[in-house]
C-alpha cells in the first residue's frame, strides 16, 4: 500500500514534516482555495506539487477535485462547470497527479452530529445520533417535508433531544452538521442551508442517477485519454439525510455506476468507515467484486447500531473487522503484482483519527488531528507487515 495522509495545505496545523515523521510517504490533499468550479490551474498544482516534495513527499491523490452543485442538479451551467471540471483533470495528468478522488452527495459532504463525543479514557471522537440530526431537521431547519419520513416515535425521541440541549449544544449541533467539516468545500448558515435542501425538491434518486451519468459520460473519456483514476467515494453516512437522494451507498448503487461504464477509470474510493455503516453492506463482497476499480482506500472504523446511529472508533476496536480487509487488500495487490502491474500498491490513507494525548489540547480539523491517526498509520503497517509476510 502506499502510505499516505491527508493534509488540508499550508494552513494545516498538521505540518508536512509530522506526516514525515509519521512514517506516511505519499500526501493526499486538493487546492482547497480554489472556488468551487473554478478550473484548478497547472500553475497552482504545480506550486503545490513542489511544497510537498520539498518536504520529501509525493502528491499523489486529489482529495477531491469537487464536483459543482449545477452538475449534480443539472441547471443551466451544468456544461459549463462540467467543462471546467475537464481542463483541472487535464491539468493534473499532465503534471503527474493522476488519482482523483470526488463525491455526488448533493449539498452536504460528509456530517456528523458531534464532533466531540467523549469516551470513556478520555479522547474524543465524532458521531451521528438520528435523534439528534431529526431534531436539527425538524426544529432548527424546519424543513417542511421533515415529518413526512418519520414516525410518530423518531419525531418525539427528537423533541426529548431537542429539550434536552442549551443553546451552545445547539450552536455546537449546527455547526458540525452545516458548518462544514474539513474538506467539504461547502458551508452554510441555517437558511442558506434550507434553501440549497429545498433547491433538491424534484431531484428524486432516479433523477441524481440520470445527472451522475451525463457527468460522468463526458467525464470517463477525458480519464481514458490522460489516464486519470477518478475514484467516487461513498455516501457519508450512506443514507438520505434532510430527505436528500443519496446513490453511492450500497453494493447495487456501485453496481448500476460501474456497469454503465467499464472503464478501470470509472473507479471506487473503498472507505471502510462510510459503507460500513449499514448492516447490509458486507464490505468484503463489496471490495472483491469491484477490486479492479478500487484506486483508493480510506481506513477506519465505526461503532453502530440497527438505528442509522454510529460513533467512529479506534482503529482496531470497532465492528468493521480490519484484519480481513486487510487480508483482501494485500491479496489484491498481490494479483496485480502477478499481473505485472507496475503500480500494484494502492494509495490508502488512514481516515479521521481520534482526538488523544496532545491532540485533546490543540486545534485541529475534526477527525484530521496528528496523532490519532499516526496511530492509526502505524496498526495499518503493523497489521500489512505481518500478514503480507
Ligand atoms: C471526509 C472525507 C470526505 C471525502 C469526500 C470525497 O473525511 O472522507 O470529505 O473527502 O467525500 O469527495
Amino acid at each position: 500500500m502506499k502510505e499516505s495522509f491527508r493534509w488540508f495545505g499550508p494552513k494545516d496545523p498538521v505540518k508536512l514534516r509530522y506526516i514525515k515523521q509519521a512514517g506516511a510517504t505519499n500526501v493526499v490533499t486538493a487546492l482547497h482555495h480554489i472556488s468551487n468550479g473554478d478550473v484548478w490551474t497547472a500553475k497552482e498544482i504545480n506550486k503545490r506539487k513542489k511544497l510537498i516534495e520539498k518536504e520529501g513527499l509525493r502528491w499523489s491523490v486529489v482529495e477531491s477535485l469537487p464536483v459543482h452543485e449545477d452538475i449534480k442538479k443539472d441547471s443551466e451551467s451544468c456544461l459549463f462547470y462540467i467543462k471546467n471540471y475537464i481542463e483541472s483533470l487535464k491539468n493534473l495528468s499532465e503534471c503527474g497527479i493522476k488519482t482523483v478522488c470526488y463525491n455526488f452527495m448533493p449539498v452536504l459532504d460528509w456530517t456528523r452530529t458531534s464532533v466531540e463525543k467523549k469516551l470513556d479514557d478520555g479522547s474524543k471522537t465524532m458521531e451521528f445520533s438520528k435523534e439528534a440530526l431529526d431534531a436539527f431537521d425538524l426544529f432548527i431547519v424546519k424543513r417542511k417535508k421533515a415529518k413526512e419520513c418519520l414516525s410518530k416515535k423518531e419525531i418525539n425521541d427528537a423533541e426529548l433531544y431537542l429539550k434536552k440541549i442549551d443553546s451552545t449544544q445547539i450552536k455546537n449541533l449546527t455547526k458540525s452538521i452545516i458548518a462544514g467539516l474539513p474538506g467539504s468545500e461547502e458551508s452554510y448558515e441555517v437558511s442558506d442551508f434550507s434553501k440549497r435542501v429545498n433547491e433538491y425538491s424534484g431531484v428524486t434518486k432516479g433523477l441524481l442517477r440520470s445527472n451522475l451519468i451525463k457527468f460522468l459520460s463526458k467525464i470517463i473519456p477525458v480519464c481514458d485519454k490522460y489516464d486519470v483514476k477518478l475514484c467516487i467515494h461513498p455516501d457519508d453516512p450512506p443514507f438520505s439525510i434532510f430527505g436528500l437522494p443519496r446513490i453511492v451507498s450500497t453494493y447495487d448503487d456501485l453496481l448500476f455506476i460501474f456497469n454503465l461504464f467499464p472503464s478501470k477509470n470509472n473507479g471506487l474510493t473503498y472507505c471502510t468507515g462510510s459503507f460500513g455503516v449499514r448492516l447490509d453492506n458486507d464490505l468484503i463482497k463489496i471490495f472483491n467484486d469491484f477490486s479492479k476499480r478500487v484506486h483508493f482506500i480510506h481506513l477506519r472504523n465505526i461503532k453502530k447500531d440497527n438505528k442509522e446511529n454510529f460513533f467512529e472508533s479506534s482503529l482496531l476496536k470497532g465492528d468493521i473487522d480490519m484484519i480481513s480487509i486487510m487480508k483482501i487488500i494485500i491479496k489484491e495487490e498481490e494479483n496485480r503484482l502477478k499481473k505485472g502491474i507496475i503500480d500494484y500498491e494502492i494509495h490508502m490513507r488512514p481516515d479521521h483519527g481520534l482526538q488523544i494525548l496532545d491532540d485533546l489540547n490543540k486545534k485541529s480539523n475534526p477527525g484530521y488531528s496528528a496523532i490519532g491517526r499516526l496511530k492509526s498509520l502505524a496498526e495499518i503497517r503493523g497489521l500489512s507487515l505481518a500478514l503480507s509476510s
